[in-house]
């Protein structure tokens, strides 16, 4: 017993952490009119949230599926979780030049 607690003890500040990442979720911020990170890779079930950060609105249109965000203004976010696996290309609306992609595994 005397020799086991210190192990449990180094266990679980190995395994918080990796819990509470997962916890938070995916941030992607729009700077620019560029997505950061543009192609971000999240397992599933995790919730993304855009924030922007640009003084101008951008959306987000994730074509292949539908979604599309309201117009978001300076500091405002969109989250959208994904439970799907797959490889999922979105668009600003109002700038389709700028885009990114979100892979879920
Ligand atoms: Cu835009």
């Amino acid at each position: 017993m005397r020799t086991l607690f210190p192990r449990i003890l180094m266990l679980a500040c190995l395994i918080v952490p990796a819990a509470a990442r997962s916890d938070t979720g995916s941030q992607i911020t729009i700077d620019n009119f560029t997505f950061s990170p543009a192609k971000l890779t999240v397992s599933k079930g995790t919730e993304v949230t855009w924030t922007n950060q640009d003084d101008i609105p951008h959306t987000i249109v994730l074509t292949g599926i539908g979604v599309r965000s309201k117009a978001l203004d300076t500091d405002k976010t969109f989250a959208y979780r994904f439970d799907k696996a797959g490889t999922f290309a979105y668009v600003c609306g109002l700038h389709p030049q700028m885009h990114g992609q979100i892979v879920v595994k």
